[in-house]
């Protein structure tokens, strides 16, 4: 789905600020909203009120305002365009519903010209609905406590929040347009190669022209899809981003019907043998698994976080992230494309994993996979989860991997039957990036089931803090024993998809006392000395880059504590010791 722009056909309106905000009530969208409640968009709507109950509402939330159309568009599509709805939305213009969507990190959109015009006034409501089921992607369950009250649960840590994150755009669009553009690059010597193909709503002429980043014409072609060169070509890499343009014309004789451009850049992508190589050389990842969560605002989208958060990791010496554990907003791929951080681009499927349940044992009580628990259904929506984040996402250079699932049970029965479809669906929509999972640690070499089906094998390891907690020297003997069975049985790329400890800024000992600032030190220097032991490994994302919210718990103080930063973005002591390494190690081994 392309990003909505303002092109020379193209005009864009975007629809943030405050809106009227209620939950519950019958039929909301048949007229004014009846509350005295307003919302901030984009935000998560549950950190910015003071009633729990709207905190922990179950259900659907209701957002309204009134949206005037430019008076210029009477010959123009009129489009709607939802950033995100967590977890589902529905869209209504005036009295009419126009859209409705799952998933609650990808965008959806409708065509509302039918019910709207040019220089007039409708009213625009949109519902959200928090609610997570077996079937949802993430899953999650909903129980009535004894006084009647609905509850939430859910099998992954982060606070579920939910509401109008991103941005809601009203745009104009010619009614023969650019539906979509793929383009694949490649680099052959100094020539770099860029194929695209380019999908129309109706058959009509296309004409494409490559723009190199001061907007010269490099290449051009006619036709809806073929391979252009770039001569001379500067490709785009990690820490020194290049970015082209494709500019693509729908034509009706001379004229120029619709104008949409593309940035890219150019850049290749393979695992060969035990090596992650980006333009055909060795990468070692070094960053983090990141979360959208700040105070007040939830998982709502701040572009003022966002620069901060990017000076952060340039400050730290971290190349990449990945977007765990959800698709992140446009902004922050758009933002990693021209900055140079590379990325791991995640699904929601989280929580696929009922093991968790049986607590360290790792027994789940019932099984994950089965028709009663996660079945055909949950597959189904999942396998939607990755055509939105493929559609979405497929032309950012910084994206150098697709991660299906965070930790599912992967050693249990009938983990292949669910995981083989959603493998092959992946390579099929995109053959050109390497496909992960990230593996729990009930998943060792032994009994994981799936592994084989991946290309790089992202290990999720907690020893010394879940495991072994407090006794650093037991932690090194077992993940080293972890990782040279992965190594041993396999020949992949290995890297540590997550590894951290709980750290309270502030609070000290000459020990190895866990929760303190040395003990995170100390903890991540042991997991160092095991990594650059083992020749396959490519990569270390500490969990997390901040301290995040969480659903309550008796080993969350506020929230997860794992952050190399604070929530308000502070470092704590781990952070200049990795910073030492990342510095020194410049993505290389
Ligand atoms: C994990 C999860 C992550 C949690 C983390 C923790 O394995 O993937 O979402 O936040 O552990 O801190 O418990």
């Amino acid at each position: 789905m392309l990003k909505p722009r303002s092109t020379p056909t193209r005009e864009l309106v975007n629809l943030d600020g405050l809106w009227r905000f209620s939950v519950g009530g019958d039929q909301p969208w048949t007229g004014p909203l009846d509350s005295a409640l307003e919302a901030a968009v984009p935000a998560s709507y549950n950190d910015l009120f003071t009633d729990s109950a709207i905190r922990d509402h179950v259900g659907w939330a209701w957002y309204q305002r009134e949206v005037r159309v430019p008076r210029g568009w009477s010959s123009e599509r009129v489009m709607l365009r939802v950033d995100a709805a967590t977890h589902e939305g529905k869209v209504y213009v005036d009295g009419v519903l126009v859209a409705e969507h799952v998933g609650g990190y990808t965008p959806f959109e409708a065509d509302i010209t039918a019910h709207v015009g040019a220089g007039q006034e409708f009213r625009l409501t949109i519902g959200v609905n928090n609610e997570l089921t077996n079937t949802t992607i993430p899953p999650g369950t909903i129980t009535v406590t004894q006084d009647g009250r609905r509850q939430q649960t859910y099998l992954h840590d982060f606070y579920n929040y939910a509401g109008l994150a991103r941005s809601v755009w009203l745009y104009s669009r010619p009614a023969t347009h650019v539906q979509d553009v793929t383009i694949v690059t490649g680099l052959d010597a100094g020539t770099g190669t860029v194929e695209y193909s380019v999908q129309t709503s109706a058959p009509a002429p296309v004409r494409v022209v490559v723009l190199d980043a001061t907007g010269a014409s490099v290449a051009a072609a006619d036709g809806t899809s073929g391979t252009l060169r770039i001569p001379d070509v500067t490709p785009w890499r990690p820490g020194a981003a290049y970015l082209y343009a494709l500019l693509v014309e729908v034509l009706d004789g001379d004229q120029v019907v619709d104008s949409y451009t593309e940035p890219f850049g150019v850049r290749s992508v393979e695992v060969r043998g035990t090596e992650f190589l980006i333009n055909g050389e060795p990468f070692y990842f070094t960053g983090f698994g990141k979360h959208e969560d700040t105070p007040v605002r939830g998982k709502g989208h701040d572009d003022a976080y966002l620069v901060h958060d990017f000076q952060l990791l340039d400050w730290i010496g971290a190349n990449s992230f990945r977007t765990s554990h959800y698709p992140y907003a446009e902004e922050v791929m758009e933002f990693a494309d021209r900055h140079g951080i590379v990325v791991i681009d995640e699904t929601a499927a989280v929580g696929l994993n009922l093991a968790v349940e049986g607590g360290l044992t790792g027994v789940p009580p019932r099984p994950t996979f089965s028709p009663e628990t996660f079945g055909e259904a949950t597959r189904e929506a999942h396998a939607d989860a990755i055509r939105e984040l493929i559609a979405r996402d497929k032309n950012h250079p910084s994206v150098v991997m697709w991660c299906i699932a965070n930790e599912p049970s992967s050693h249990e029965d009938g983990a292949r039957e669910y995981f083989e479809p959603l493998v092959e669906l992946t390579r099929k929509l995109d053959p050109t990036r390497p496909v992960c999972y990230a593996t729990v640690i009930f998943a060792r070499h032994e009994n994981d089931r799936i592994a084989d089906l991946f290309d790089v094998l992202c290990l999720n390891r907690y020893y010394g803090w879940y495991v072994a907690t407090g006794d650093l020297a037991t932690a090194e003997a077992y993940l080293e024993h972890d990782l040279r069975g992965w190594a041993g049985k396999y020949h992949k790329p290995i890297m540590m998809s997550e590894y951290g400890a709980d750290t309270m800024p502030g609070l000290h000992s000459v020990w190895d006392t866990p929760w303190t600032e040395e003990y995170q030190r100390a903890y991540l220097d042991m997991n160092h000395r095991v990594f650059d032991r083992i020749d396959a490994f490519v990569g270390e994302h500490v969990w997390n880059f901040a301290d995040f919210q969480t659903s309550h718990g008796i080993h969350r103080v506020d929230g997860n504590k794992k952050g190399v930063f604070t929530r308000d973005r502070r470092p704590k002591a781990a952070a200049h010791a990795l910073r030492a390494r990342w510095k020194r190690l410049g993505g290389r081994k």
